[in-house]
């Protein structure tokens, strides 16, 4: 039988420049999964998007940063719930993007939230390709978290022994099964319902919990596609490119995947504001380079 790896000694042995910064992540999502259970209800403050926040959504926003502060490893961060780049570290190595609690409206019915990562060396804002490395927690049904670098995409377990690897160099398997889509059919593009259509004619699945980090990672499990997509009234769909599409197409990515926003791969789109929207569209390559031809 194989030996169980830690999650220390794996990102240690096999991505070792970011090794710090994973395994304070992991300490992160254990504080954050035993807290959530308390930090309930309505804050009665928005977000920079004009978003009601929850407690629990401001609660890890001031703890997560609060960590990396005391870890010295980060320079910057660039968090859903701030307006602006927050300093950390001036000797810091890293520049984080961060979306504290993803899909936060299920919390109200104890359905699945995460935490997403983006992680630079680069000054913010640049283009999503300058990520060395992305990462998101999933905190039930068992807690997980998944990282990405150049070298592969591995998943932890949250067990008694801490976090310990469960799979490593995923790959997101084809044609793939599934598909799960944002915002309201009506509102979808006509060209864009079609090719749904046309998914669902070849027997894909709808998959949809609306928490971005449990959609993706369904279709990192079983292949398909993920979207929020530009709405008709919405033409730059709802999801911000800094701190939750750019990682999210860097780990599809990784695991051979692609992601476009309608019209080429996300990761290469200069961003034009820190607090920028963008269609997103993640999946199987075959499935995203058919939607780049029909869009
Ligand atoms: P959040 O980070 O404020 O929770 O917003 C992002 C979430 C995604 O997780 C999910 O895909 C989407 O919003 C669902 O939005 P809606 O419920 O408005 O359709
Ligand atoms: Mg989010």
């Amino acid at each position: 039988m194989e030996k169980t790896l830690t999650l220390k000694e794996y990102v240690k042995k096999n991505d070792k420049e970011i090794a710090g910064l994973i395994v304070k992540m992991a300490d992160i999502a254990e504080r954050i999964s035993q807290e959530l259970p308390y930090r309930r209800g309505k804050a009665d403050t928005k977000n920079v998007f004009g978003e009601t926040q929850l407690v629990a959504d401001k609660w890890t926003d001031k703890f997560i940063i609060g960590e990396f502060r005391k870890s010295r490893l980060v320079k910057t961060m660039k968090s859903e719930e701030q307006g602006e780049i927050v300093k950390l570290n001036d000797n810091g190595i890293f520049n984080i993007t961060l979306d504290p609690l993803d899909g936060s409206s299920n919390m109200k019915s104890n359905n699945l939230v995460g935490t997403i990562f983006g992680i630079y060396k680069k000054d913010l804002p640049t283009q999503g390709k300058n990520q060395i490395g992305a990462a998101y927690i999933l905190y039930g049904p068992v807690m997980s978290l998944v990282y990405a670098t150049k070298n592969s995409v591995n998943k932890f377990f949250y067990t008694k022994k801490g976090f310990i690897l469960k799979q490593k160099n995923i790959k997101l398997p084809e044609p793939g099964i599934l598909y799960g889509i944002g915002g309201l059919r009506k509102d979808w593009l006509p060209k864009f319902r079609k090719y749904i259509e046309g998914l669902e004619a070849k027997g894909y699945k709808l998959r949809y919990g609306g928490s971005f980090v449990g959609d993706f990672n369904q279709v990192l499990h079983y292949g398909g596609i993920f979207a929020y997509p530009a709405l008709i009234n919405k033409p730059n769909g709802k999801l911000r490119l800094s701190a939750e599409s750019n990682p999210m197409s860097y780990i599809i990515k990784q695991a051979g995947g692609a992601s476009t926003n309608g019209a080429g791969s996300i990761l290469d789109i200069e961003p034009e504001s820190i607090n920028q929207r963008i269609p997103t569209y993640v999946g199987n390559k075959g499935l995203i380079k058919n939607l780049e031809k029909i869009l």
